[in-house]
Formats: structure tokens, C-alpha cells, sequence
């Protein structure tokens, strides 16, 4: 007994040191794609993958798709018509900063499901990003414990173009990667495929705590 409980902490000390130096390489390689740093005391850290930050089309249209049967196109005005859901959490980067009480407002994910008529099929949401590059996603189930919303505030104003305005995702309680911005197209799925950082080895179930809230969300 003491010897299969010695062996058991043994692997979990050897898992989290490979665990730790994985990340802290993938942290050097995710700090460079740091773009800017907002002025005056802002702590976000402004992030893109690409060369610079997207300007939404002027026709922009949030497309909620897949395996649906009322597919949406929804402008601004549409989306800010249906249910709005306000949330004020922290937000946090992998690599390690913070900012405290973040206020957000948007549509949860699950709703957005139900108004086009998910089938129940679809057991997962893709995410992609207008900047032609980010993906993300989501499974319903995690989508239901965080409550993640399809935001267009952030910070009590419009989503500015550097955080992903006009729509960005924004995911309580997992690291910040899963939030991607530039939103442009939610499809339900049956399948969850790794998003842009997922592939570079960060993992896909990105709980900011190592497991689901415990608290109703
Ligand atoms: N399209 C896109 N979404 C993205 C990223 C990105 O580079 N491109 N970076 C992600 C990461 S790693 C973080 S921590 C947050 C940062 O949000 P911010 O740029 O608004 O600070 O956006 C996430 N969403
Ligand atoms: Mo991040």
C-alpha cells in the first residue's frame, strides 16, 4: 500500500516537472507574439498572431452555423437584441498575468445554440477568427460550466479592434487563449479540434484551476 501510494507520488512530481518545463518553453514562444502593451497602467497585453490587428468588414456578420437548423448572420444589432449576459471576472494569460475584475457583456454560447436550433448531435462549438489564423473551441459541456459569451463589451465600452472588437469570446475560468477575438463564425460540431494554441502544445481543457468550477454558473 505505502509502496503503490510512494509510486503514485512520485509520477505526479515527475509529470508536473515535465508539465512545468513544457509550458515555460511554450511561454517564451506565446510572450512572442506580444504586439504592444496598452499605455497608461493598462494590464492587458495586447495579443495577435498575425502581423497586426483586423479591421472588421463593414458588413461584419456573426455567423452561428453547422449543425443547425435556423442558421444565424447577425449584425451587431442583433446580437445586442438577444438576451445579454453580464459577467465581472479576472482574466488571465498562461503566461502569467492578470487583470482583476473584468467587466463583460454579451450572448452565452448555449444561447446562441438554442436560437439557431443545435441539434443534439453537435457537441461541440468552432470557433474561428476573422484575422484568418486563430481558431479556438469549446466543447457545449464546457460551454454550459463557464458560461462563455460571444462579447461586445469589455471594459463598459465597445470591444475596441485590439481586443478583438467588435466581437471577441470571452471564457470564465479558462486561461485567456480560449477567448479569440475577431469572432466571426460559430459552428456546432461533433468534434472539438485543438485551437491555435492547443496545437502548439497548450492544453485544450485550459481550467485556470486544473478542473471545472464547482460553483453553478
Ligand atoms: N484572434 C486571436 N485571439 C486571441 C489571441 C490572438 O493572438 N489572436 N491571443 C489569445 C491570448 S493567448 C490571450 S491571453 C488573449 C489576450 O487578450 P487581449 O489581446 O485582449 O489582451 O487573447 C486570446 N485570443
Ligand atoms: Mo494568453
Amino acid at each position: 500500500m505505502l509502496t503503490v501510494v510512494g509510486l503514485g507520488a512520485l509520477g505526479t512530481l515527475f509529470g508536473a516537472n515535465v508539465q512545468s518545463g513544457i509550458t515555460s518553453v511554450l511561454n517564451s514562444v506565446h510572450a512572442g507574439s506580444v504586439a504592444s502593451v496598452l499605455p497608461g497602467g493598462g494590464q492587458f497585453t495586447i495579443y495577435t498572431v498575425t502581423s497586426g490587428y483586423p479591421a472588421a468588414p463593414k458588413d461584419y456578420r456573426l455567423r452561428v452555423d453547422g449543425l443547425v437548423s435556423r442558421p444565424l448572420s447577425l449584425s451587431i444589432a442583433d446580437l445586442q437584441s438577444l438576451p445579454a449576459t453580464r459577467l465581472t471576472r479576472d482574466f488571465q494569460c498562461v503566461t502569467g498575468w492578470v487583470v482583476t475584475k473584468v467587466p463583460w457583456v454579451g450572448v452565452r454560447l448555449v444561447d446562441l445554440a438554442a436560437h439557431a436550433g443545435a441539434h443534439p448531435a453537435a457537441t461541440s462549438f468552432r470557433l474561428t477568427s476573422f484575422d484568418g489564423v486563430y481558431t479556438e473551441s469549446l466543447t457545449v459541456e464546457q460551454a454550459h460550466q463557464t458560461g462563455a459569451i460571444a462579447a461586445y463589451s469589455m471594459l463598459d465600452a465597445p470591444v475596441t479592434r485590439e481586443h478583438g472588437g467588435p466581437v471577441r469570446l470571452f471564457v470564465p475560468d479558462m486561461f485567456g487563449y480560449k477567448s479569440i477575438k475577431w469572432l466571426s463564425r460559430i459552428e456546432l460540431v461533433t468534434d472539438a479540434p485543438p485551437g491555435y494554441w492547443e496545437q502548439n502544445g497548450y492544453p485544450v481543457n485550459a481550467w485556470i484551476s486544473g478542473h471545472p468550477p464547482t460553483r453553478k454558473v
